[in-house]
């Protein structure tokens, strides 16, 4: 597959969390819709107020099933606005969906609602995950242990906190000094909180250092982790540079060592993917908005092959932006 296919062009759908469940492919997507909110740094024009999700057992030449709205904002006891990007995970026959929300003080909490199916409806608790913050949940699951990392910079709410504790002002570090980290935690065994503090997910450069708050490859938003060779990857859109970079560590918690670009910018103001291996090929799913004319807040999921070097570091994706 050497041509990225849009997969779901009746609708706007981005930010593509996809995991293999009973054998399938399941996408969990952000619903992007017109809300008439013009764009801003906060990113209040990404309005979405629904979830759908989305199946398919043939990546190449497969059907995409549409499973229709699983969870709504006004189903969510503690909502305010704005459901961004989702993940689910699954364990015990259950299956549960992380999703970051505004509540009703407009600050980002990652939310739980739990289906007994991959396709939902999904029935959301009643409160957000106690001492959580900030967006863009990814769950990875390993020996039974489920580490859920979050955490986006700018409309993302990342800046406003240091050492899981909300700052009096929001602090973006100078370019020359550490960039901010996404943060990692493992999930209670119930599923439904964080089973201990989050901690930093630190990216170094070759000499072991931190990337710097300046540095195009730096960490802004979409965490993702998988698996390949015993290897663990941590990738991540840098947001306003407009890359998918990667990271490679030892263990779920890292360090991670910065290996290089995914995907090169794709029309739209950045993207945001997941990675997943299914029936032995890795697929990259990911977003841009061309079909809507470059509306940075209408998106279109797209699915590519993505190859490994003998190495185990990935063939960069370039030249997709037409
Ligand atoms: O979809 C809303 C936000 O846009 C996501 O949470 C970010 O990762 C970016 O894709």
């Amino acid at each position: 597959m050497k041509k990225a296919k849009y997969l779901f062009p009746k609708d706007y759908m981005a930010d593509p969390s996809v995991h293999v469940f009973e054998d399938k492919i399941y996408i969990y997507p952000s619903h992007d819709r017109e809300s008439g909110i013009a764009e801003n740094d906060n990113g209040d024009h990404f309005d979405m107020a629904d979830y759908h999700v989305f199946s398919l057992d043939d990546v190449e030449n497969g059907e995409v099933t549409d499973h229709g709205v699983v969870l709504s904002v006004q189903d969510i006891p503690w909502a305010g606005r704005q459901l961004w990007d989702c993940d689910v995970a699954h364990k015990n026959g259950k299956y549960y969906m992380y999703f970051p929300l505004k509540d009703q003080n407009d600050i980002f909490r990652i939310g739980v609602a739990i289906s007994d199916r991959p396709y939902g409806p999904f029935v959301p608790e009643k409160h957000p995950i106690m001492g959580s913050y900030s967006i863009d949940p990814c769950v990875f699951e390993e020996d039974g242990k489920h580490y859920i990392y979050f955490g986006g910079i700018w409309g993302g709410q990342l800046q406003r906190y240091r050492d899981n504790k909300a700052l009096e002002s929001a602090i973006l570090p100078e370019n020359d000094e550490a960039a901010i980290c996404p943060k990692v935690s493992i999930l209670r065994d119930d599923m439904l909180e964080f089973g201990e503090e989050p901690k930093d997910v630190l990216i170094l450069d070759e000499n072991g250092k931190p990337l710097p708050h300046g540095d195009q490859h730096r960490f802004f938003e979409a965490s993702w982790m998988h698996k390949h060779n015993g290897k663990y990857y941590f990738s991540y859109s840098t947001g306003d540079t407009h890359l998918l970079c990667y990271a490679i560590g030892d263990n779920p918690y890292g360090p991670f060592t910065y290996q290089g670009v995914i995907l090169t910018p794709v029309v739209g103001w950045t993207t945001h993917h997941s990675i997943v291996e299914y029936k032995g090929k890795t697929y990259l799913f990911f977003h841009d908005s061309v079909p809507s004319g470059g509306k940075t807040w209408l998106r279109s999921m797209k699915v590519i092959e993505l190859e490994y070097n003998e190495d185990g570091t990935f063939k960069t994706i370039e030249g997709l932006e037409a």
